[in-house]
């Protein structure tokens, strides 16, 4: 990871430094996935198998996983995993119960009452990415909130292991969420099953979860696509940003950075420091410590296009740090709590030296699927209400009319709009006796 000194840098070169990679949705890319949905709406499951067999070369023993494959699942896990499963259920649960909206009636004029009520959407669908390794935390992340929302009938997709089945852990939490459609199907077929429905699933209305090029791409396209579904958020390569002071420990700085490296190459890194001694010796450890991880090579990818920012003053480090808009912000410095004060573009934010960013991974409480790409300037990660919407109800007695009636209809007429005018008339003749 090369030094880069903040001050030392002009405007442009500051931007480029930060820069995202471009997202690459190819005319390509886009091709094969309107190709793949289109043969999903033709042929359902017969196509979502198709191509699971063309791109992942697998075939899932059965496109549903079955009941006691879901029942089942706890007897091929270490227990001490499903304690460690049954924790993260716990937290999530806690932190995202706190989150419940309240139902609110206000009486904006006598006799006119508008309340704001929420509703679980429904049904909605959640995929759960494996593709260098199954990820059960994103099933906790994606199928806690839903629940916790209300959402009645949930599908959940999730690609075939080399086994044809589902991933155990990822069917373990299917069944203690009491979620029994797992479709075992990944890629752009499987959100293309869930958006329009097969005679497996029941089309959904919003698809949750991040995926690869193939799985982003098919969401968007179901999403601008009236008889499609909506999405949550663009997922893009994960991120983040560590601001640390002289006070923070190189090591847990540099495991801090590897452990977002390991996602994948493109994954983006950054540590912003006061301290060039600190910038140092957060290179030495890097160093140190990538040769022993399993994903070594793919760290190093990422940490190539990485850098590490020396700033004169650590208040720089927030403005920095808010210019990027990091999906993840790691503050370890002796103040962090103050710092945070000043943040105000992140998608999660961990503070001190003892809050590592795999905490909030699996097992703080709040939710990892949040907003890459710069998108944590005007997103938020996903929380209960995104499994939610809200509608509005509003209820006019006779008095009530009479006291709005008349400007709204005043309204209608400057609108030129004689029919809105005359639904509120007729009904104000009615009340003063003009009209029968
Ligand atoms: N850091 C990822 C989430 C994750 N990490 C899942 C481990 N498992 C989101 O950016
Ligand atoms: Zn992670």
């Amino acid at each position: 990871m090369t030094i880069v000194a903040w001050n030392a840098l002009g405007p442009d070169e500051r931007e480029q430094l930060l820069a995202r990679p471009a997202l690459e949705t190819t005319g390509e890319l886009r091709a094969a996935v309107a190709d793949i949905i289109g043969a999903v709406r033709r042929d359902g499951d017969r196509a979502v198998l198709h191509y699971g067999r063309r791109f992942d070369g697998r075939e899932p023993v059965a496109l549903l996983a079955t009941a006691g494959d879901l029942a089942s699942a706890k007897d091929e896990l270490d227990p001490e995993l499903i304690g460690a499963i049954d924790t993260a259920i716990e937290t999530v649960t806690r932190f995202h119960e706190a989150a419940r909206p309240d139902d609110y009636a206000v009486e904006t004029a006598p006799g006119v009452t508008c309340q704001a009520r929420w509703r679980a959407l429904d049904p909605v669908g959640l995929y759960v990415p494996a593709g260098t390794a199954p990820l059960p935390s994103t099933a906790v992340m994606l199928g806690v909130p839903a629940r916790l929302a209300g959402c009645r009938r949930i599908v959940l997709a999730t690609p075939p292991g080399s086994d044809g089945r589902a991933d155990a852990a990822v069917r373990y939490i299917a069944h203690r969420l009491e979620i029994d459609t797992v479709l075992v199907a990944g890629g752009a077929q499987a959100v293309a099953a869930m958006a329009y429905g097969t005679e497996s699933v029941a089309k959904v209305v919003r698809v949750f979860g991040p995926g690869n090029r193939f799985v982003a791409e098919a969401k968007r396209q179901a999403a601008q696509d009236p008889a499609g579904a909506a999405m949550d958020l663009p997922a893009g390569p994960s991120e983040v940003m560590v601001i640390a002071d002289a006070t923070a420990d190189p090591d847990f700085v540099a495991m801090d950075l590897l452990s977002q490296a390991e996602h994948g190459p493109d994954s983006q890194v950054f540590l912003v420091t006061d301290a060039d001694e600190l910038a140092q010796a957060v290179v030495s450890s890097l160093e140190r410590l990538i040769p022993d991880l399993p994903r070594a090579e793919t760290a190093r990818r990422a940490l190539e296009h990485g850098a590490i920012v020396t700033v004169e003053r650590i208040d720089e480090a927030v403005r920095v740090a808010n210019d990027y808009a990091p999906e993840h912000l790691i503050i370890a410095t002796k103040n962090a709590r103050e710092l945070c004060e000043g943040i105000t573009s992140a998608g999660s934010v961990f503070l001190g030296h003892y809050t590592p960013e795999a905490l909030g991974d699996y097992i703080s409480g709040t939710n990892h699927v949040l907003p890459t790409g710069g998108w944590a300037r005007s997103c938020a990660g996903l929380s209960l209400t995104d499994f939610m919407r809200r509608m509005t109800v509003q209820e006019a007695t006779p008095e009530g009319l009479r006291k709005l009636g008349p400007d709204g209809a005043r309204l209608a007429a400057h609108e030129g709009l004689d029919a809105h005018r005359l639904a509120i008339q007729l009904r104000l003749d009615k009340l003063d006796g003009v009209r029968e």
